[in-house]
């Protein structure tokens, strides 16, 4: 194992192999998750302002009808220092390092805004269906909570073990073709566990493990920025998604 991975020891290292995600708390101090928030509210507005009619469906939570809020943003890193210099801190990337075995590169990147009162459910999914790469261990996902992310406000959840299994095929509704989910007779079968995670740390999951989120009832924010990290020599094969590879940055 990466030595260096600082944060991490052989223990978490088998529990990410075994359950396909670990939580580490505490990686990022309050301060510096609100600076990041500051920064992409700033470029949510201004997002909010240019977004086209025809990109709505993608991008505003459908659950929240009081007033217009985004449900998510692309490729932060690309467009904000905020977020590609959170993508480069050292003990992210030697964690992705470790748990992909080779250098990483990261291909992209997401806010989920998940607002109060109503910011939207994420279905159960696995993002190696999304992204299709060749090799099923080489993408791993940071997800750095910018908020405390609960079981009121809408944490992760996670299929332990799903990593270790096949991809499945995924369906989408069809008002809404880019939101990808897992099939209903293969979650039957799957018991889903929730993964709080206090503001400022992050939850790292394998590319195979079937997660989702659930709505947001509470009255404060759970906003978090989703990195994805992928073994340099990755191929995308199969992408469900049209994604820019051009955004992809090397951060190893
Ligand atoms: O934050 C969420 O609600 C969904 C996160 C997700 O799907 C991911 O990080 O891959």
């Amino acid at each position: 194992m990466n030595q260096e991975a600082g944060l991490i020891n052989a223990m978490h290292q088998t529990l990410y192999s075994l359950q396909g995600h670990l939580t580490v708390p505490g990686v990022f101090r309050a301060e510096q998750m609100q600076h990041v928030v500051h920064d992409i509210e700033q470029w949510g507005e201004q997002f909010l302002t240019d977004l086209a009619p025809e990109e709505r469906a993608w991008y505003v939570d459908g659950g929240v009808s009081a007033r217009t809020v985004l449900r998510k943003l692309d490729n932060p890193h690309a467009h904000r220092d905020a977020v590609f210099d959170l993508a480069c801190d050292h003990r992210l990337v030697r964690i992705a390092e470790a748990f992909v075995q080779g250098p990483v590169d990261l291909y992209f990147s997401q806010v989920f805004f998940k607002p109060p009162e109503g910011g939207g459910p994420k279905p159960a999914h696995q993002d190696n269906f999304y992204f299709g790469p060749d090799d099923l261990d080489g993408v791993v996902t940071a997800w750095v909570a910018l908020d405390d992310a609960t079981l009121h406000n809408g944490c992760l959840y996670f299929g332990d073990g799903t990593n270790l299994g096949p991809v499945y095929e995924h369906f989408a509704p069809d008002d809404e073709p880019f939101n990808l989910q897992l099939p209903e007779q293969i979650l039957a079968r799957q018991p889903m566990q929730p993964a709080p995670v206090p503001r400022g740390g992050v939850s790292f999951h394998h590319g195979n493990t079937f997660h989702q989120s659930g709505a947001n009832h509470s009255r404060h924010w759970r906003r978090a920025v989703a990195l994805h990290y992928v073994r340099r020599d990755t191929v995308f094969a199969q992408p469900a998604l049209p994604y820019d590879h051009s955004l992809k940055r090397r951060v190893s």
